[in-house]
């Protein structure tokens, strides 16, 4: 059967489609999973350099995300800084950051919508922290190359969003 409804919203991730009719009319179900917000399942790769920052925003920075978001940017030093020698880390600065509030009473931190930093290439590296609100620290460094960072948007209240520079620094150095 076909689904009208299915097609208008092609690009969000649609688990479940439409189930049949009812006097005469379509019935609809709809089993939203959550928008992956990179090109398929895999995360955005981030190259940053040592001469310029590399800035990454919330999608459709400043004018308000969208709900129901997992995006992943995997952050790597250029390789030109890696080889020989190495020894350069990344630094993150906040040039602007207003995710939904920690509210509730809840033993996890952020639980609605988080901007998540990993020290390595994947979210199974050393977490580094997880923010939301306004409040984020100064900066936050990296101990290797790579850096991860995700971005995690619940099912309601949508704000501004974020926006981060990314450079490339020599270790020990700040
Ligand atoms: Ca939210």
């Amino acid at each position: 059967m076909k689904c009208p409804m299915c097609e208008a919203l092609q690009g969000i991730n649609l688990v479940g489609h439409c189930a049949g009719s009812y006097k005469g009319k379509y019935v609809y179900f709809f089993f939203f999973s959550m928008i992956d917000c990179s090109t398929g399942n895999d995360s955005w790769l981030v190259t940053a350099s040592g001469s310029y920052n590399t800035t990454i925003t919330s999608p459709n920075y400043p004018l308000g995300y969208s709900n129901n978001m997992e995006c992943t940017w995997q952050v790597e030093i250029e390789n030109k800084l890696n080889y020989p020698l190495g020894g350069y880390v990344l630094k993150v600065l906040f040039n602007d950051f207003e995710l939904q509030q920690d509210q509730a009473l809840s033993l996890t931190r952020c639980p609605f919508d988080n901007l998540t930093f990993y020290d390595g290439h994947s979210e199974s590296s050393l977490f580094l922290g997880s923010f939301c609100g306004t409040v984020h620290p100064e900066v936050i460094y990296s101990t290797g190359n790579n850096l991860s960072v995700k971005f995690h948007t619940d099912s309601e209240m949508t704000f501004r969003g974020f926006n981060i520079s990314v450079s490339v620094v020599k270790a020990g150095t700040e």
